[in-house]
C-alpha cells in the first residue's frame, strides 16, 4: 500500500482557532480526518504530522524517502529555511508544497519561497482544500 507524509510546520496546531479570515475554521483535524476519508477510497495510508519545530520537520522528510509522496506546509520556514529545502533535496521522493492562504497577496516576506525550487509543485490560496488536492495531484 501507497504511503504518503502530510508534514505542517509551526504554528498550524492553531488552525480553526485563531485568524479564521486568513486561514479558515478547520482544524487540522479536521484536515487528517479528511484526508483519512480520500486515503481510504483510494486503498492508500496517509502519515500526518505537525511540529514547531525545524528539525522535526527534516527528520520526517528523511524518514519518508522511501514514500509515495510528501505533502508539506512548511508554515514560516518556507520563506527561509535552507536546512528544510536542503532535506528535500537530500531525498527523491517527490514533494508539494501547500499553503492555505494565498501567500502573493499578504506581505512581502511571503511572496518568498524557498522550498518551491526542490519541490514538484506548490498549491497556494485553497485553504484547507489545497491539502486534499496535493494529495489528489499524487493520485
Ligand atoms: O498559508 C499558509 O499555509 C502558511 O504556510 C501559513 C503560515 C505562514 O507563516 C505562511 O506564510 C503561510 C502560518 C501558519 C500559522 O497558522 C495559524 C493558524 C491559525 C492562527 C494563527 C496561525
Amino acid at each position: 500500500m501507497k504511503t504518503f507524509y502530510v508534514l505542517n510546520g509551526p504554528n498550524l496546531n492553531r488552525l480553526g482557532k485563531r485568524e479564521p479570515g486568513i486561514y479558515g475554521s478547520e482544524t487540522l483535524e479536521t484536515v487528517e480526518r479528511r484526508l483519512a476519508e480520500v486515503a481510504d477510497e483510494n486503498q492508500i495510508s496517509i502519515v500526518f504530522r505537525q511540529s514547531n519545530h525545524e528539525g522535526d520537520l527534516i527528520d520526517w522528510i528523511h524518514e519518508a524517502e522511501d514514500a509515495a509522496g510528501i505533502i508539506i506546509n512548511p508554515g514560516a520556514f518556507t520563506h527561509y529555511s535552507y536546512a528544510i529545502r536542503d532535506a528535500i533535496a537530500s531525498v527523491t521522493v517527490q514533494v508539494v508544497e501547500v499553503h492555505i492562504s494565498n501567500v502573493h497577496n499578504r506581505e512581502p516576506f511571503r511572496h518568498t519561497s524557498v522550498i518551491s525550487p526542490v519541490t514538484k509543485g506548490q498549491i497556494v490560496g485553497f485553504g484547507t482544500n489545497g491539502y486534499e488536492l496535493a494529495l489528489r495531484s499524487f493520485l
